[in-house]
């Protein structure tokens, strides 16, 4: 199921509950009580309704996660069989994927072929039980400059329409654990788009983010003029797109396009540490966070404060709730089983 649909759907689910007697279960039980505490009646069974639904969400997650193939030996050591990306598992506990942005003589310029290698190893990784947090990263003159301008100028409209160009750019951003760009160099148009998908930015101090596209005579068509201006604001945002200049990493730190600017050499080591630090909590609960964060693009402020609440309600079910809380009152270390 697409998120837009997930959130809809619950957008459907608590209008359901807010009118009452749209859900079925808890009113037509409640009917059969006294009518002076029929709506308190109702709010309590709705309340125990909604509880049971989250508890149900929480329990299914954990019973996939415990379902998923472990594919770790797959990619644990790098891969030759690439062409266009390199992967590898590293940090302490062998717990943070490395993805590679292999193809220096174009600048990582995005073909075809590098994005479906891209989006089979997310798919791989995102599956893997061991990996808690993936790095994505490129060269130390580019992240990635752009979508293949070579591959695509030749495209006509009802190519694009008929083949549905970009389809396959979405598995960043579908992609259920943490993920960090590590943007070295250039990161234009799709490379700049490329890194606004994934989770949390950090750039080495030479990073350039832009989104060129006007001056091919296009636009953005992978998130540009809408995650960038969710991200830096409309004047910023519309600057760039409309004149096509970059801005470099000090820039994109102070207007909130990434959150830290650190030494090139020490970029991708510094990602995987923020990788190995996220991977100490419970993935269980990392997924829900990084969900109800997400949602607050996707939604408005009251149905994201609504989905928070319950998917924080939804952690009182798993066990890595209660071990965190434990611990924290017997002072000792937490040791979540992602249950
Ligand atoms: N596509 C194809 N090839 C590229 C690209 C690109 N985006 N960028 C660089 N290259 C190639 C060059 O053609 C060159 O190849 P060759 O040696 O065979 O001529 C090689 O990489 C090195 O590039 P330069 O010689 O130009 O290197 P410079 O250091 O002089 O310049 C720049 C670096 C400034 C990054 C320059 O290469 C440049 O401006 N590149 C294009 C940037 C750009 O316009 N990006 C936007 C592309 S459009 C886009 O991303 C739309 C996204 C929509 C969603 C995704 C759709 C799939």
């Amino acid at each position: 199921m697409t998120y837009a649909l997930r959130i809809s759907g619950l957008r459907l689910f608590f209008d359901a509950v807010l009118v009452h007697h749209q859900f079925q279960p808890a009113s037509s039980i409640a009917r059969s009580h006294s009518t002076h505490s029929c709506s308190s009646v109702l709010i309590v069974l709705e309340m125990a309704n909604i509880a049971k639904l989250f508890t149900v969400r929480a329990q299914s997650l954990v019973q996939a996660a415990a379902r998923q193939p472990q594919v770790a030996t797959r990619f644990a050591s790098s891969n030759s069989s690439w062409e266009y990306i390199k992967t590898e598992v590293t940090g302490e506990k062998q717990n943070v994927a490395v993805i590679t942005l292999n193809r220096p003589k174009a600048l990582n310029a995005l073909c075809n072929g590098l994005m479906m290698e891209l989006s089979t190893a997310l798919k791989s990784y995102g599956k893997d039980k061991n990996i808690a947090a993936i790095v994505l990263t490129g060269s130390e003159k580019a992240f990635a400059a752009g979508a293949d301008i070579k591959e695509m100028a030749p495209n006509t409209y009802s190519q694009c329409i008929q083949g549905n160009f970009l389809n396959d750019w979405t598995e960043v951003a579908r992609t259920q654990k943490p993920i960090i760009a590590a943007v070295n160099g250039y990161a234009l148009g799709g490379g700049c788009e490329l890194a606004m998908m994934c989770d949390i930015i950090y750039a080495g101090e030479k990073a350039k983010f832009g989104q060129p596209e006007i001056a091919l005579g296009t636009i953005p068509g992978a998130g540009g003029t809408q995650r960038l201006t969710r991200a830096i604001g409309k004047s910023k945002a519309m600057e760039m797109c409309l004149t096509g200049n970059m801005i470099n990493a000090q820039e994109a730190e102070k207007v909130g396009l990434v959150s830290k600017v650190i030494p090139a050499d020490q970029l991708v080591a510094e990602a995987v540490k923020l990788g190995e630090k996220i991977g100490t909590h419970s993935s269980l609960i990392v997924q829900l966070c990084k969900e109800s964060v997400n949602t607050a693009y996707e939604t408005t402020l009251q149905e994201g404060l609504k989905f928070e609440r319950r998917t924080f309600h939804a952690t009182f079910s798993t066990a890595d709730r209660k071990e965190g809380m434990q611990a924290f009152v017997e002072k000792r270390p937490a040791k979540f089983t992602n249950e």
